[in-house]
């Protein structure tokens, strides 16, 4: 039997200005609150060490490659680390990456009790646009600052479960989530920034935000029996609201613990991964009820084509 209490920590609001040796000391109040809650893991948001900086056009890489991170861990993060490490608890957090290619990406990891990295993942699902927009009430560059995601969605056993990543607008696509649940994953990992208005239809805001992100969270749960934990980085940053919402789902899809704030706040809940069986043994036995021969559409076509 393998069970386990998983932490969501939320973020508040992190200014331009904060430093990131600020933000690691509010995710390590956050890790002792986990402790104190017996957690073995403890989920982070993306992009997690500094404010969402693809809101900002910035023309001058060299001001773009400020926001990265050249390695992991490092100087800021390295009390993370050691803090994980004498806790005995595994975490994942985002972050942008920068190779030493020069490549760019929005990244998370995941490590083990023993805060040795044993998982990365690139998001795949890059929204936004690469150029100034004028027509947007506000910017969202993700498409200018980082490359799509190049290593796949992938599955690793840590800890007694099996754990996969995703980044925040992946969480919207059945797709993410149903190649994470063919490698049988128990746990979905997501950490998100999503702003609570949306730039080109300012009558879309709190509301439907948070109706939309429970809505593809707890779905990508039931659909795949697995748990997945949703975790914000909110509240107004840099004169931009995000949404809270931070969640716990269970493999039926019903919500287990949910933060009520938009500022740093601590969710967990007890999950037991023998529960993940069930669906996965039945309704959502995709060995017994999946019929690949009509999904070729899928894979070989990327937009909607209207043929009628
Ligand atoms: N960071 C990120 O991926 N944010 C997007 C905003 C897209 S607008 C709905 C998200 O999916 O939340």
């Amino acid at each position: 039997m393998t069970r386990m209490i998983i932490a969501g920590a939320q973020l508040g609001p992190i200014q331009k200005a904060d430093s990131r040796e600020a933000v690691v000391a509010r995710m390590i109040d956050l890790m002792n609150m986990a402790a104190d809650k017996g957690a073995g893991l403890i989920v982070y948001p993306e992009l997690a060490l500094t404010t969402f900086f693809p809101r900002w056009y910035m023309p001058d890489w060299n001001e773009v490659d400020t926001w990265f991170e050249r390695e992991m861990p490092n100087g800021a993060t390295m009390p993370l680390f050691e803090r994980a490490r004498e806790l005995g608890m595994a975490m994942t957090f985002g972050y942008a990456e920068l190779t030493p290619e020069g490549r760019r990406f929005n990244t998370s990891i995941l490590t083990n009790r023993k805060a040795e990295i044993v998982g990365k993942y690139r998001k795949v699902h890059l929204p936004g646009h690469d150029e100034y927009d004028t027509e947007r009430a506000f910017q969202h560059l993700e498409k200018r600052y980082f490359e799509p995601g190049d290593l796949g969605f992938n599955v690793w056993r840590n800890e007694g479960a099996i754990m996969g990543m995703a980044i925040c607008n992946d969480r919207r696509w059945p797709e993410t989530y149903r190649c994470l649940g063919l490698q049988g994953v128990e746990l979905v990992t997501i950490g998100y920034n999503t702003p609570a208005v949306n730039s080109q239809m300012n009558a879309e805001g709190l509301e439907k935000r948070l109706f939309h992100s429970d809505l593809s969270l707890q779905s990508g749960a039931y659909q795949n029996a697995t748990y997945v934990v949703g975790v914000a980085k909110a509240g107004l940053e840099d004169g931009h609201p995000l949404i809270g919402g931070s969640i716990i789902v269970d493999p039926d899809g019903f919500v287990l613990a949910r933060a009520e704030t938009e500022e740093d706040e601590l969710i967990w809940a007890d999950c037991d991964f023998d529960k993940c069986a069930f669906g996965k043994t039945t309704i959502f036995d995709f060995a017994r009820h999946r019929r690949v021969e009509h999904y070729g559409r899928i894979t070989s076509q990327t937009g909607a084509i209207v043929e009628v």
